[in-house]
């Protein structure tokens, strides 16, 4: 069943009218990039060499008369009819043939139809593109969102796609997680099925671009002018390799636009408009939409993913508040951002999982999943949650997320000496802290220098930041760390973790950055490269502005102790006898977030250069301000 087929395309391309008809192929022979040149087979060697797929490119009509478009392959072969799995993008869909025997070879290899799409303002489609288009008002006539797109999208499908079955499923990565999950709020009827994968939920709470109110600069500042400056994927053009030069040189963030941008990127205008929560982000986020669980969702994660992660959690608590009928369910592995569909998975960075993870989760996980669901076969699925326990590099089953065994969980002080323990200090008074200097003109590198750009073409270390050996930071002034014994039996955590820091600053505002971290042996035989390694399990930056509510920006009182809860959010890891638990704390992460100024700005994104001061940061450890972190650790 799991056996992909071989892949040779021929390509159509069919032109439809708004009646929604197929019409007779058109053969198109657009010169641009060879695309377009009617019937073509992939070069020799990239895909296989079994007829499998037709394929045909349609104009798709919107209820607005917008047209988007769509490339649909099917079977060749098919004696059955087969459902169809819709993927909607702003990326382009002209190598989707190569997810047949990529992301999606163990689908193929079960018989599906594959439409691809185009979004409104992308690429071949018309209209124009919204960065993350907020949920439409459906009382008002005429109105569209990217639910309706693919309510109208589906629609369509099953009325005019040749051999399908009448049901449909929705995947897709991202962006495309997130258009997937949009497609749950106003579903089609033949919907039935959906997968949203690293979906992003609330860009300003915890995805791409703010956490908790911290900037995330380079991926905010990169990702809007690749969107925004063309239809396709333009990505900025810097002027040097180590981004971290560039950024630090730009000063402050006035600048882009006074030196760079011009006012030309709508986003990044966005960005500088609406600093704090307000009604411009919080029309963004689709949790306030998810009012129920209309067709099964499988959510997917990546437990070291740089770019949404709080997403796919927060839509499967979300949707699970109305879960009446166990539709709801959760996978999470070891990944990076999309690490599921790429290759085998058996590594990220210098850490090995001990067998090919992606691989299991498309074969073990998603196949029978949808087949399920779009095409009664198989079992119903079992599970709740499904995760990969690293350390002891097993997949777990659970029947709750969070599960309840983790839920009470323990706490890990701060204790003098660079100390962790899980018994609280008796220490009174104020010299039960530990301090440091935060600067500003001196940020912390959040990755190894040199910080290539995101999409840097001859290969960029953002992919894999999350599970980079944080010895390179641990002996910085401005990075306080504290770490335990070397454990005399083994840890496992499966649930959510928590930070509480009790914390003051000279300045009238602060970045708090907490890192939970593995700290490997000294001595790791066979495995030499991991020896005294610091795997970042958890992080989490909070900026201190909104420690009083999120739409509310406030100074901090300097020399004030504040008490902080940051959400670490989720993991299940296994700390493993014999290694150490560390905890960083840090207030600059550079450019991953923006230089707070440390001195209160109404607004940072207009911030003066002498705004920027440095400030005395003190983290507390006494009895009655005990700085921890709460961790969800379960038997076994
Ligand atoms: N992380 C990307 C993104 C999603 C949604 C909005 C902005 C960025 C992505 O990989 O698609």
């Amino acid at each position: 069943m799991l056996k992909p087929p071989s892949v040779r395309i021929t390509r159509n391309r069919n032109l439809v009218g708004a009646s929604g008809r197929w019409l007779a192929p058109v053969i198109l022979a657009l010169a641009a990039a060879g695309l377009f040149a009617g019937l073509w087979s992939p070069p020799a060697g990239a895909l296989g060499s079994g007829p499998a797929f037709e394929v045909r490119e349609v104009m798709i009509p919107m209820r607005d008369g917008t047209r988007l478009h769509t490339m649909i392959h099917s079977p060749k072969d098919a004696d059955s009819p087969l459902p169809i799995i819709l993927n909607r993008t702003p990326y382009g869909v002209s190598g989707s043939a190569r997810r047949l025997e990529g992301a999606y070879k163990e689908l193929a290899g079960d018989g599906y139809i594959f439409a691809f799409q185009d979004i409104r303002g992308r690429y071949e489609s018309e209209g124009s593109f919204v960065m993350i288009r907020p949920a439409r008002d459906r009382s008002v006539p005429g109105s569209f969102d990217e639910a309706s797109d693919a309510y109208d999208t589906v629609a369509w499908l099953v009325a005019n796609v040749p051999g399908n079955n009448g049901r449909v499923g929705m995947l897709g990565v991202s962006y495309d997680g997130w258009l997937t999950a949009m497609a749950l709020i106003e579903p089609h009827p033949a919907l039935k099925a959906v997968s949203p994968q690293a979906p992003p939920a609330d860009m300003w709470l915890g995805d791409d671009f703010f956490h908790n109110g911290a900037f995330r600069l380079s991926y905010g500042f990169e990702y809007a002018t690749r969107m925004e400056t063309t239809k396709e994927q333009t990505p900025f053009e810097f002027d040097r390799y180590d981004t971290f030069d560039w950024y630090l040189a730009l000063g402050p963030l006035s600048n882009v636009n006074a030196k760079h941008l011009k006012g030309a990127i709508p986003t990044w205008n966005d960005f500088v408009a609406h600093p704090a929560y307000d009604e411009f982000w919080k029309a963004q986020t689709l949790v306030p939409h998810l009012t129920g669980v209309p067709v099964p969702v499988l959510n997917v994660a990546g437990w070291w993913d740089q770019e949404d992660f709080y997403g796919p959690l927060r839509i499967y608590e979300a949707l699970e508040e109305h879960d009446d009928e166990d539709l709801n369910v959760l996978v999470a592995g070891p990944w990076n951002h999309g690490g599921w569909n790429r290759n085998e998975g058996t590594s990220l960075g210098a850490i090995e999982f001990g067998g090919p993870t992606s691989r299991y989760y498309r074969e073990k996980i998603q196949a029978p999943w949808f087949a399920y669901y779009l095409k009664d076969a198989g079992e119903k699925p079992d599970f709740e949650a499904w995760t990969f326990e690293t350390g002891a590099n097993a997949w777990r089953k659970w029947d709750a997320w969070p599960p309840r065994a983790g839920a009470s969980g323990r706490k890990l002080y701060f204790r003098a000496d660079g100390r962790l323990s899980f018994d609280p200090p008796a220490e009174t008074g104020a010299r039960a802290v530990d301090s440091y200097v935060s600067d500003p003109d001196h940020p912390v590198p959040y990755r190894h220098r040199p910080v290539e750009a995101t999409y840097f073409a001859a290969g960029s270390g953002w992919s894999t930041w999350l599970v980079q050996d944080q010895r390179f930071v641990d002996d910085r002034p401005d990075v306080l760390s504290w770490e335990s014994e070397p454990l005399d039996e083994d840890i496992t955590l499966a649930g959510k973790i928590e930070a509480r820091l009790f914390a003051s600053t000279t300045g009238g505002d602060s970045d708090w950055i907490v890192k939970l971290i593995d700290v490997y042996p000294e001595k790791m035989p066979g495995a030499w490269n991991l020896a005294g390694y610091q795997l970042m399990v958890a992080n989490e930056v909070f900026r201190g502005r909104y420690r009083n509510g999120f739409e509310r920006p406030e100074p901090i009182p300097p020399n004030e102790i504040v008490d902080y809860t940051i959400d670490l959010h989720s993991q299940n890891y296994r700390f493993k006898k014999g290694h150490r638990i560390m905890v960083q704390v840090q207030s600059t992460w550079f450019p991953l977030i923006d230089r707070n100024p440390q001195t209160f700005v109404p607004n940072i994104f207009e911030a003066a250069a002498g705004d920027f001061k440095t400030a005395v940061q003190r983290i507390f450890r006494s009895a009655s301000h005990p700085s921890h972190l709460v961790l969800p650790v379960v038997g076994d």
